[in-house]
């Protein structure tokens, strides 16, 4: 049966059985409907999501000062590219350590000032342009990095690299767990994995093995802290910015580090937080403007998270367009989720999610207040942002906005009539629907407007929502469901994923979690291929995609990062946004 058939026949029953309460003769003093609790005709008993005040208060927010301004960021910039040159011309001949120079450099997170730089010299190791293979040839790291950051840049490698060391029974050979440095280099590039792909399957499963294995029995604290950092999340998971402020420290206590390299990264870091901090001033004026905070007490009121989400998506400076109209995106959507799952009627969102379709303050009179202002500032919002579209890019994106938040809203009310109807939805016919609710199609599209020179053909096909849409979503939604369901369901709501496996199965909850787990490690591999498949999108708009997915497993790693909050979440907005990096010489 079809998804909508399944639908009607149960909202059929249910306003069946509500106008059969409605006409029968004896009518209870409380009467249960539409979610709220209608003690008469004119009072409605509201739910409430029972949010904590936000941690980071605006005021406080505001009153970010940052001595990093960007006054010596040209000047940096000069002395980085100089002393890069000069690495470079030494290390001319030696793939290895150029590939070993791009990996540091991406780390320390300043490989974006040298893009151009990076892709000549992985051209240069692509077209093998260099005299013979020793250099990789039974060099797992080497061959492991080379296919890494090859896949990574979008040239075509094919897995049968790995091969070489496999035994005569084609297993990964045991006598590779001596390699400690390959082994973690082959555990990083087999994350590349696009779905079939068995060879890079396999390399996952030999390399987490053995180093959860070595791990537990490692006495070198310095050692077993970078394995265990490397089996958190992979590299190719891993938010950049997280990964570049844990790498700094590491970086420094390296022998062989390249001081001036170091001093670089922490003052590029600490200049590119200060950028950030004035984004999200600014994103702070805005959301104190709308007077959400005082008027939804019922909802999330989470302006650093909201913001704290674009940082993930994209840190780079020119990207402070993008997170300042991306916190507006996510704070929006964040509100008008809580209408849909906490507090409105059943009536009343109807009407919303109408409103959303016709898309016309005009003809709003018919919400509610509260409603109304809600409607009206997303509509202000967003049209201002297609405004400014129009303006600097020459292109109206209008119809593709309000398509976004139309879906999203159909998405929500499928969602809100099944938790009135205590419909259990199969996993399946959940993930049909939630990879929309969880607003994935609505941040994406929204950020292709703002990250790139957006074109109608483009928008067109990403409304239909592409495959690199959905498995970024998709990503987005279970990571959000092992993180929040637990306390959504105690709130009251619809079965998340992890509930509705097992419904559909009979399993354990620990063990549909291990599902879903499974089913992100799945999704990825699909993400992977669209992201082969899907090449009419710029690598700056793809990326944004695959952040989108990593930021979900960083803010849902431990719980709900984003609207119940938590220590190790607090104290990653901390170091990323709050805290610079300590800097010792440049002072002088
Ligand atoms: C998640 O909340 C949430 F707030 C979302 C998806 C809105 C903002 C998204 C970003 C900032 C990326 P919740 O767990 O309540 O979402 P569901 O869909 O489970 O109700
Ligand atoms: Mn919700
Ligand atoms: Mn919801
Ligand atoms: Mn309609
Ligand atoms: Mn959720």
């Amino acid at each position: 049966m079809a998804l909508h058939q399944f639908f009607t026949s149960f909202t059929s029953l249910f306003i069946k059985r509500v106008s059969f309460d409605l006409n029968c003769s004896f009518v209870p003093p409380v009467l249960k409907v539409h979610g709220g609790v209608r003690m008469s005709s004119q009072t409605i008993v509201r739910r409430s999501g029972n949010y904590k005040p936000p941690i980071w208060k605006l005021e406080f927010i505001e009153s970010l000062k940052s001595e990093f301004k960007g006054e010596m960021y040209v000047e940096h910039l000069n002395e980085l590219k100089e002393e890069i040159d000069i690495i470079m011309n030494q290390i001319i001949d030696d793939p290895l350590k150029q590939l070993e120079l791009i990996d540091t450099l991406q780390r320390l997170g300043i490989s974006y000032h040298f893009e151009n730089e990076i892709k000549d010299m992985l051209k240069r190791t692509y077209e093998k342009s260099y005299e013979s293979d020793d250099w990789k040839k039974n060099n797992l790291h080497a061959t492991s990095l080379e296919f890494r950051l090859l896949r990574q840049h979008g040239f075509n490698v094919s897995q049968e690299v790995f091969n070489n060391f496999k035994d005569e029974m084609k297993n990964f050979s045991t006598r590779l767990y001596k390699d400690l440095n390959g082994m973690l280099s082959l555990y990083e590039a087999s994350f590349l994995c696009i779905e079939g792909e068995n060879i890079l399957e396999a390399a996952k499963h030999f390399t987490i093995n053995h180093l959860e294995k070595y791990m537990r029995s490692c006495k070198d604290e310095h050692e077993a802290s970078i394995i265990r950092h490397a089996l958190e999340f992979p590299l190719y998971w891993q938010i950049s910015r997280l990964d570049t402020r844990w790498f700094i420290d590491i970086y420094e206590r390296k022998v062989d580090m390249n001081p001036i390299l170091l001093e670089i990264a922490k003052l590029d870091f600490n200049q590119v937080q200060f950028i950030h901090q004035e984004d999200v001033k600014y994103a702070s004026r805005w959301w104190r403007s709308t007077g959400f905070s005082e008027k939804f007490s019922f909802a999330r009121d989470r302006l650093m998270e909201n913001f704290f989400w674009t940082v993930g998506v994209g840190f780079e400076p020119e990207l402070s367009y993008f997170r300042r109209m991306a916190t507006k995106v996510n704070a929006l959507i964040t509100t008008i989720d809580d209408i849909y799952d906490v507090y409105g009627t059943l009536d009343e969102l109807e009407l919303f999610t109408d409103a959303v379709e016709r898309w016309d303050v005009g003809t709003m009179d018919q919400l509610p207040d509260y409603m109304k202002i809600c409607f009206f500032s997303l509509h202000n919002s967003i049209n201002e942002m297609a405004f400014e579209a129009l303006r600097d890019k020459g292109i109206n994106v209008l119809k593709y906005l309000k398509k976004a938040w139309a879906d999203l809203c159909q998405a929500y009310m499928l969602e809100a009539k099944w938790y009135h109807t205590s419909y259990k939805p199969t996993l399946e016919e959940y993930l049909d629907n939630a990879w929309i609710s969880i607003s994935g199609p609505v941040i994406l599209v929204h950020a292709y407007a703002f990250v790139t020179s957006p074109t109608l053909q483009d928008m067109e096909s990403l409304v239909e929502y592409a495959d690199i849409i959905r498995w970024s979503s998709t990503i987005l939604r279970l990571a959000n469901d092992l993180g929040t369901s637990s306390d959504e369901l105690e709130r009251g709501d619809i079965l998340k994923s992890i509930q509705c496996y097992m419904n559909d199965t009979g399993a354990s909850e620990s063990k549909a979690r291990e599902h879903v787990k499974r089913l992100i490690d799945e999704t990825w591999k699909k993400l992977n291929k669209a992201e082969v498949e899907n090449s009419i999108f710029s690598q700056v708009f793809i990326e944004r995609a695959k952040n989108l997915a990593r930021m979900a497993q960083c803010v849902y790693q431990y719980g709900d990062g984003h609207g119940m909050g938590y220590q190790e979440i607090n104290d990653r907005v901390m170091s990323l946004l709050i805290r610079p990096i300590s800097t010792h010489s440049y002072n002088e």
